[in-house]
């Protein structure tokens, strides 16, 4: 390669680097003690899920451990992560939830 190839390489992967930010999904966790309608409600709130999506994708936490539950910039992703855990825990529940790149 020239040395103008290599340097377009780099301007191409540059811009797509910038067309394409890189994606995370926020996973939300299983325990025993948080309330299946107190995790629809998160699902409902934070995830703006309808009540069916919402209780399935509760209902797959409970039965498999976790569930995707969005997925979004690394910003955004960090935001809904704190916010959840935040309303959770002022609710007394122990209710965890992280992110995963995609
Ligand atoms: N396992 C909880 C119960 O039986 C319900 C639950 C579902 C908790 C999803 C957390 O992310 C969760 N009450």
């Amino acid at each position: 390669l020239t040395q103008n190839q290599e340097v377009m390489e780099e301007v191409v992967k540059e811009r797509e680097k910038l067309e394409k930010p890189p994606m995370y999904t926020v996973v939300l966790l299983n325990d025993d003690y948080t309330p299946m309608d107190f995790v629809v409600e998160i699902l409902r709130r934070f995830f703006n899920m309808d009540s069916d999506t919402a209780t399935e994708t509760m209902l797959t936490i409970h039965y498999k451990g976790k569930a995707r539950c969005g997925i979004y910039t690394a910003e955004v992703a960090e935001t809904k992560v704190e916010q959840v855990i935040r309303y959770a825990f002022e609710h007394q529940h122990p209710l965890q939830c992280s992110m995963e790149k995609v």
